[in-house]
């Protein structure tokens, strides 16, 4: 009887999170919106993935004026640019794509700041491979003195974060401070419907996910962490190494199966790969909020204040007594 009310009764995200702001009233409405221009943006980007293999085939889509197709990564950021100015609730715009933040004009102006990826993993985007994109949502304190400081602040002040891989499905994991939840796209409603609800990840995990290529280059304790996941001494069983080279889908594994992601600093990249407003805070929002942790090396993540948009940050993230571990590598050796 469950299975059946659940198949009538369809939860989606934009039900979902109008559900959640019941508690706070006074910006019900706003948020939802705000999503909703999100969630058409994922929409777009889902289906523009779908088509991507086929488009090369046979030619799909512009190329009758002899314009050359538009990369997926920059087609991708246009929409969602687009989509986010267009919803009139927002202020501060930053993107992966765009060297300097968008202000918005004043007459579409909203509260929200976000920063994205439109389209994370451009490595796996011509073989298919799952690829995602990552936002964060931060709130403005003077609408009118906007500044980039309303977005260089600490991820804890962050009020929302998700992703949305394109993978085998759509799946869209989103947490607005309240526990992490994620839905999946059903393509013959054209909606989002809840299916992963409060994701918690295990205290512990079987994996870790690193690019081991660059291990000549790690620092002392990521090479002690990466050796005792391969060749335990507690008589624990050795991990298994999965790596897409994807964040969404590296993190989104770990999520729902546990165990640990890792893009560490270097000798050649100290600050490591990853960006901190649009792939480490929201990744890390998201871990913390299922239950997780996420650590630079040096400090939890989300205590970081950025001081420029496009600053990278050394990410260790997950299954949360995994992330005590390496945690307690880093302090051992300072
Ligand atoms: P991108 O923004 O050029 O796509 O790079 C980000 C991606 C992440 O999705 C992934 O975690 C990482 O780069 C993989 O990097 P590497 O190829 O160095 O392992
Ligand atoms: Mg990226």
């Amino acid at each position: 009887h469950a299975a059946e009310a659940q198949r009538t009764d369809l939860m989606t995200i934009t039900r979902h999170v109008l559900n959640e702001q019941g508690r706070h009233p006074e910006s019900r409405g706003d948020f939802t919106i705000l999503l909703s221009h999100i969630v058409l943006g994922c929409k777009f980007v889902a289906s523009a993935v779908n088509k991507a293999g086929l488009a090369k085939l046979i030619g799909l889509a512009g190329d009758t004026n002899g314009e050359e197709q538009k990369k997926l990564d920059v087609l991708s950021n246009e929409v969602f640019v687009k989509a986010l100015v267009s919803s009139g609730r927002t202020c501060v715009l930053v993107s992966e794509e765009n060297e300097e933040a968008i202000i918005v004009d004043a007459p579409l102006r909203g509260k929200y700041c976000v920063c994205f990826d439109p389209l994370d993993g451009s490595s796996n985007i011509d073989c298919g491979v799952s690829i995602g994109t990552i936002f964060g949502i931060y709130m403005i304190k003077d609408k009118d003195n906007v500044t980039l400081d309303d977005v260089l602040q600490p991820g804890t002040d962050m009020l929302a974060a998700g992703y949305c891989m394109y993978g085998s499905s759509c799946t869209l994991v989103l947490s607005t401070g309240n526990g992490v939840n994620g839905f999946t796209l059903d393509p013959s409603l054209g909606e989002f419907i809840l299916t992963h609800p409060n994701i918690k990840i295990p205290n512990r995990g079987k994996i870790y996910s690193v690019n081991e290529g660059n291990a000549k280059n790690w620092d002392a304790p990521t090479a002690k962490f990466v050796e005792k996941c391969k060749f335990p001494q507690d008589g624990s069983p050795s991990k298994s190494l999965r790596y897409i080279g994807s964040m969404v889908a590296d993190v989104h594994r770990t999520l729902l199966y546990g165990g640990i992601f890792l893009y560490p600093a270097d000798q050649k990249s100290p600050n490591g790969k990853l960006r901190v407003l649009y792939e480490v805070f929201p990744m890390s929002f998201l871990m913390e909020q299922a239950g997780g942790q996420a650590f630079t090396g040096k400090q939890r993540a989300l205590e970081l204040v950025p001081r420029k948009i496009h600053d990278r940050s050394p990410i260790f993230l997950g299954s949360y007594d995994d992330v005590e571990d390496i945690k307690a590598l880093y302090a051992s050796e300072s």
